[in-house]
């Protein structure tokens, strides 16, 4: 079934029930939430995008951003969300891979977008604005207020996420309709969504946490989200007030820890604070608990697939782990022949399941790589079951930093700054940091021009070629980058060497 279809039959029989509270204080339906995003279908149907066709969003979160995207899927068109970070080059890369019928772009960054569309060859670009100003807007208003929600088999693609690759190159997850109802369902029912629920929503939808996970869950239980531009902790606080349920990355805990109004009462009327994309530090866990007498739920999961793991609901929830395996989810650890492993011992995590990505777009070889022969995804996670059956993250087989939720791939760092003149080669680690969890640091050995190299020139000149969450922190220069027998940068040296 179309996705779009088993979300509205899920909305409000009151169509004046609010969908979306925006900051501006405009209160938006979920009756206007079907009309507009029947416009932004009828508007890709009239373009002359078929199903299947792809349509590239690189634009700030909005209520019509949030219309593109179910207008995309009532077409049978396959979303493909963008961080606004990422720079010329990088976006480049992802109209090339996946050559989009549609590129939706900033205003401000219009002519950017011609640009590459015409390079390219892609046949068609909308601008679209943080207020909702643009051509695309513009052009929806034109549609009408009805569309018919195209059918979709349960295999179709619903969406294409980018995630890096460890090549430096990013790769398309395949999302298929199925995948993402399958997540939604489950993690509406496990988190206990109910009447009365209000979701305060902060989190980007460039992202499979913030666009699927939380929109899914407010839409499934046709609940209104206080749907703000970004994460603010002051802010939150005083959201919390008409808030009952809250999503976050570990920094937004961190950053609200640091709120002095961050008490029992400022988050009374909350029932659920949920946590993910990154490691939740244990004291980060136990000081909110100390604050607000609230215990975060924290939960595991991955672009390939949504949701794995959580923390009950009802029942312990322990901090350190990330929980149990969902509903619908086979969740196992095992050895490096792919063997399970019993509890208590450290090995790979593998995941299958409805939730579970259809394959890298266009990589057949790279998908097949990516899953045993049984079906299990290699999420490329080290974990631990305990006995009671609760999964701890461990650490990660893959060479991965996660800096305040977003994944940075050290490849592609590596090679930009070793294409930099003076540099003879680099390594790029992530470091402990109190705010963003892990910070990009690079390790750099200066080459036979690069006496005059420094950390804030190797830093300006990587500012513009990447997205800033890319950019490492901090620089450090070192006559050699240490080495084991196969000729492998220690990674683990380094780190050790420039933690503290
Ligand atoms: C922004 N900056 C970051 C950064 N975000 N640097 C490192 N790590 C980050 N995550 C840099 C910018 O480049 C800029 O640098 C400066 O910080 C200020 O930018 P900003 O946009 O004003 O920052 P801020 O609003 O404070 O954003 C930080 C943040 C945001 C943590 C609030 O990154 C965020 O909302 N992260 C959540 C990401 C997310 O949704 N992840 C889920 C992925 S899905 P300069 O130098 O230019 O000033 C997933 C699956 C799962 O992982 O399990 O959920
Ligand atoms: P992404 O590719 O952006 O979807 O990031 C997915 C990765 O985030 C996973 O493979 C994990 O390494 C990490 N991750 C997500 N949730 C958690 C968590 N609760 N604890 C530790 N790591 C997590």
């Amino acid at each position: 079934m179309n996705l779009y279809g088993l979300l509205a039959s899920r909305f409000p029989a009151e169509g004046e029930a609010p969908c979306l509270i925006l900051p501006d204080g405009r209160r938006l339906s979920y009756a206007e939430l079907e009309s507009q995003s029947a416009r932004y279908g009828a508007l890709l149907a009239e373009a002359g995008l078929a199903p299947g066709d792809r349509v590239a969003a690189q634009v700030e979160k909005s209520a019509e951003a949030l219309f593109l995207y179910l207008g995309c899927l009532r077409a049978g068109c396959v979303f493909l969300p963008l961080n606004p970070a990422y720079t010329r080059s990088e976006v480049a890369f992802f109209l090339d891979d996946a050559r989009p019928g549609l590129f939706v772009c900033a205003p401000e960054r219009l002519e950017e977008a011609q640009e590459l569309a015409w390079a390219s060859r892609l046949p068609l670009v909308h601008d679209l604005g943080a207020r909702g100003e643009g051509s695309l807007a513009a052009a929806a208003v034109q549609m009408p207020e009805t569309f018919a929600t195209v059918e979709r088999a349960d295999g179709d693609l619903a969406s294409i996420v980018y995630t890096s690759g460890t090549t430096g190159r990013s790769k398309g997850a395949m999302l298929t309709h199925r995948n993402l109802a399958a997540n939604g369902l489950v993690l509406h029912k496990y988190w206990g969504f109910r009447p009365g629920d209000v979701l305060l929503h902060m989190l980007p939808t460039f992202h499979v946490h913030g666009l699927f996970v939380a929109t899914h869950c407010a839409l499934l239980n046709g609940s209104p989200m206080l749907f703000e531009p970004k994460f603010d902790a002051s802010r939150a606080l005083r959201l919390m007030q008409e808030a009952t349920v809250f999503m976050g990355v570990p920094t937004y805990y961190v950053r609200l820890l640091q709120e002095k109004g961050l008490t029992r009462e400022a988050v009374a009327h909350m029932r659920l604070f949920i946590s993910g994309s990154a490691p939740l530090l244990p004291e980060t866990f136990s000081a909110f608990r100390e604050r607000t007498g609230q215990t975060l739920l924290e939960r595991y999961g991955m672009t390939e697939g949504g949701m794995f793991t959580s923390n009950p609901l009802e029942g312990e929830r322990r901090g350190g782990t990330v929980g149990f395996p969902l509903p619908g989810t086979d969740v196992r650890v095992v050895g490096d022949d792919d063997a399970p492993l019993p509890a208590g011992e450290i090995g790979h995590i593998q995941v299958r399941g409805d939730n579970v990505f259809a394959g890298y777009w266009q990589m057949p070889e790279k998908t097949r790589e990516e899953f045993t022969p049984d079906g299990f995804f290699r999420t490329g996670d080290m974990g631990r079951f305990d006995s009671e059956g609760y999964l701890a993250i461990i650490g990660r087989d893959k060479d991965l930093i996660i800096s305040g939720g977003l994944n940075v791939y050290p490849k592609e760092i590596e090679e930009a700054i070793d294409a930099l003149p003076g540099v003879a080669e680099s390594a790029v680690i992530g470091l402990p940091h109190p705010d963003f969890g892990e910070a990009v640091t690079a390790v750099v050995v200066r080459g036979r021009e690069g006496a005059g190299l420094t950390g804030e020139g190797i830093v300006a000149a990587l500012k513009g070629r990447m997205a800033g969450f890319k950019v490492p922190k901090a620089v450090h220069f070192v006559d050699d980058l240490p080495r084991n027998a196969m000729g492998k940068v220690q990674k683990n040296l380094l780190r050790q060497r420039f933690s503290g």
